[in-house]
């Protein structure tokens, strides 16, 4: 096997001479190619196929492969030159070819060139959104002929990480993981469905009666997209929070139990909706449900709603609503939700909706309010009604606050702004506390085998952002991808390292951008950000800017912490897949939890037990004050226990890829996808890799591509080995190894 160092199959400048077919950078298309005709010094003139010529600095020309297949290659270490114009160009080639996966193999065991080691491990999927059905790529004939095929034997598949996932499992008895990554509407929710499909179909059991955990496993997806699910401006479902599944196998390979842990619901949208988006879909199918449902629940078209009438976006492309509704309840029987739970389920979703509809008006008294008219007093008490609570304790809950002195008792009355702060803090605090009954329910009703000796997970989370205004819940994600960056990478290395030892590759570890920096500035305990943040809410006068000048003053020489000129209240943080600056403007609000106690006693004496169920009785001392819990300190160890799992399995990786921000079929944009591959650490992996030795060949193929060099060394026998010695000594090589 002949190694090359990337360095040297790299826009080696030397390589680069008049007559070079070459990729040159371009502001509109990122990257385009063309042929050199003048070099002068630095200077490389570039004839463009488009028509332009181009001056380009010699570090930023990068050779062409002109004997790249036509079709473009399967695996990234094919190509001869692996840098990101080749990347790019090929991934597009595929494309054009409806060829959406592209495998990236940074580590092998490449002495085993049958593929078969069942230890192999390593590869990034990359998959690039088709925006549209490719039914022949997902059926049960190609499920067939992935089911323990060899590795590599077939077109890189999602079901091929999965097989790989599950006979790594079987034959090793480890836990394996999936981890799938992208931004909004990559297609990580719709990969992830088609990895469990897979899997459900590898551990499942034919024949059996009744419910089967896979089965319930598959359904428990219609049901949270539900209810954690909208559209949004990047994708029409629009997951709006994060998932770990993860699916248990008994000793013979069946899938015996599955639990699924969630992450962070975006709870805003319930009461807040922006145009052209929409609030979660369980609200739309209700509103489309059976006339007698809609009866029952006193409900009418979304436009006479609050809550969704905010945005002109009721309707969404290819969607039947009322298909949808009976959908979600088919798939609520098979998961294991009792008729009468559903009937809570909806009566509160309804509820909800009712409860947006409270206006209120100026009180008499400074600071009071009032129900605003007859058409909010009829939604005030069908709301008391479809939660089987007292109407006038529900008007007081949303129009006074009692506040218990070690004096006396004094009740507060709210000003119209406050009381509708109330009445969506109440809406927000019940749809939150479904969701979450939701997850409870699916893994009380599918089970846990406490026998189960591996899983397999698989993470559908959200990917980095980046956006013109970005607040905590952006700061969360980010976190979120800068601890998978860094397990990324240590997997990575890990990798590299154990495969150069043993081949005896004489390769030292390249020293690399660790990012264990931006996660201690991020959560380390005490001082980081997160550890600051708790600290200003829990003092009472703290507001965002004096939270602001506390991180500014505090990290003032922290090279990942930047503080924008002018600025009072934003920061910026440098992560590893670029800055982001966050306004620290509502950091404070958002990062509190915590229930209004009055919100908390109308609903715990609730009659209807489904939704008193939603709120059980707090212990005896901190129902009196409404004690400050952190989102942001409670996510941290969330993650810290993922992390936990996730360093306990053998990883694998998927990276989804939006080729378009119109959500279109066959568009292809290169710079929007360069973006995308850097933040999702696709050409970081690749600098790794090809730190170490990228590209690989085996003597034969070695001797057949570069034989030419010296004809003279092929000549008679000939020994493979000490022919390919000669080629490389003949052109005076450095940088690869021959092992
Ligand atoms: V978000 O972060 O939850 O907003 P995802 O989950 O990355 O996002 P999703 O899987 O929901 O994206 O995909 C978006 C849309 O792309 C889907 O609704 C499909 O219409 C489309 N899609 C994605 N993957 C495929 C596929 N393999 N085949 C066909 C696809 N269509
Ligand atoms: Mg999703």
């Amino acid at each position: 096997m002949v190694e090359t160092r990337a360095e040297d199959v790299m826009a080696a400048p030397v390589n680069i001479i008049v007559g070079s077919h070459v990729w040159v950078e371009d502001p509109v298309q990122a990257w385009i190619d063309g042929e050199v005709f003048k070099i002068n010094g630095e200077e490389v003139h570039v004839q463009a196929t488009n028509g332009k010529t181009v001056v380009a600095d010699i570090s930023k020309v990068f050779p062409k492969d002109t004997e790249a297949s036509p079709g473009g290659v399967d695996d990234m270490t094919k190509l001869s030159y692996l840098h990101e114009p080749g990347v790019l160009h090929n991934l597009a080639t595929r494309y054009e070819l409806n060829e959406i996966y592209v495998r990236l193999i940074f580590s092998f065991p490449f002495h085993d060139l049958t593929w078969s080691n069942p230890t192999y491990t390593g590869n990034i999927l990359i998959a690039i959104n088709p925006f549209q059905r490719l039914p022949h790529l997902y059926d049960t004939h190609m499920m067939e002929q992935y089911k323990g095929a060899q590795f590599g034997e077939l077109s890189p598949h999602v079901f091929a990480v999965a097989d790989v996932a599950y006979r790594a499992m079987i034959n090793e008895g480890r836990s394996n993981s999936i981890l799938v990554s992208g931004e909004s509407g990559a297609g990580k929710t719709e990969t992830t469905k088609m990895l469990m499909r897979y899997l459900a179909y590898l551990g499942g059991r034919s024949g059996v009666e009744g419910r089967t955990v896979e089965q319930q496993v598959l359904e428990s997806n219609p049901v949270l997209e539900a209810f954690g699910n909208a559209k949004t401006v990047r994708n029409n479902n629009s997951s709006r929070f994060g998932k770990f599944v993860e699916l248990q196998f008994d000793k013979n390979g069946r899938i015996s139990g599955a639990a699924v842990r969630t992450y962070l619901l975006e709870r805003s949208r319930v009461c807040q909706v922006s145009d052209p988006e929409r609030n979660y879909h369980c609200f739309y199918l209700l509103c489309a449900a059976p006339p007698e449902v809609r009866e029952k629940y006193k409900l009418d078209h979304p436009k006479t709603f609050h809550y969704l009438n905010q945005s002109n976006c009721y309707k969404l492309d290819g969607v039947d609503d009322t298909e949808e509704y009976l959908a979600t309840r088919r798939a609520m029987d098979v998961v294991g939700i009792s008729e009468e739970e559903q009937e809570g389920i909806f009566r509160v979703v309804a509820a909800i909706l009712h409860l947006g509809n409270i206006d209120f008006g100026k009180g008499e008294e400074v600071d009071s309010s009032v129900i605003k008219d007859e058409k909010s007093r009829f939604h005030l008490n069908t709301t008391a009604e479809l939660l089987r609570c007292d109407a006038k304790s529900l008007e007081d809950a949303l129009i006074k606050r009692v506040m218990v002195t070690p004096e006396e008792v004094i009740t507060r009355t709210l000003d119209p702004g406050s009381a509708a702060g109330s009445r969506d803090a109440l809406a927000k605090t019940v749809y939150s506390r479904l969701f979450d009954w939701l997850v409870d329910k699916i893994n009380s009703s599918i089970g846990q085998d406490p026998n189960s000796k591996s899983l397999i997970g698989v993470l559908d989370i959200y990917g980095f952002e980046s956006f013109k205004f970005n607040s905590f819940e952006q700061f969360c994600i980010n976190f979120t991808n800068e601890k998978l960056q860094q397990h990324f990478n240590q997997h990575v290395f890990k990798m590299e390292q154990e495969e150069y030892t043993k081949e005896e590759i004489n390769w030292s570890y390249i020293e690399f951008v660790d990012n264990q920096d931006v996660l201690d500035l991020i959560e380390k305990k005490p001082g980081g950000i997160i550890a600051l943040l708790d600290e200003a809410c829990m003092f009472p006068k703290s507001t965002h800017e004096t939270f602001a000048q506390k991180l500014y003053q505090t990290f003032k020489n922290n090279k990942r912490f930047i503080k924008p000129k002018l600025s009072r209240t934003s920061f910026t943080i440098s992560h590893y897949a670029g800055e982001v600056t966050y306004l620290a403007d509502l950091f404070l609000d958002k990062n509190k939890d915590y229930v209004v106690a009055e919100h908390q006693v109308l609903l715990t004496a609730s009659k209807c037990p489904f939704a008193a169920g939603l709120f059980p009785p707090l212990p005896e001392e901190s129902s009196k004050s409404s004690k400050f819990s952190s989102i942001g300190s409670r996510f941290k160890l969330q993650l810290q226990s993922l992390m936990e799992t996730l360093n306990s399995t053998e990883p694998h990786y998927i990276r989804c890829v939006k080729p378009n921000n119109v959500l279109k079929p066959t568009i292809f944009e290169n710079a929007n996808i360069i973006q995308q591959l850097r933040c999702g650490g696709v050409l970081e992996a690749i600098r790794i890799s090809c730190a170490g030795y990228p590209t690989r060949r085996t003597f034969y193929e070695f001797l057949h591509r570069f034989g030419v060099l010296a004809p003279e060394v092929l000549e008679g026998n000939y020994d493979e080995k000490v022919a390919c010695q000669k080629i490389l000594d003949k052109m005076g090589l450095q940088g690869y190894q021959v092992t």
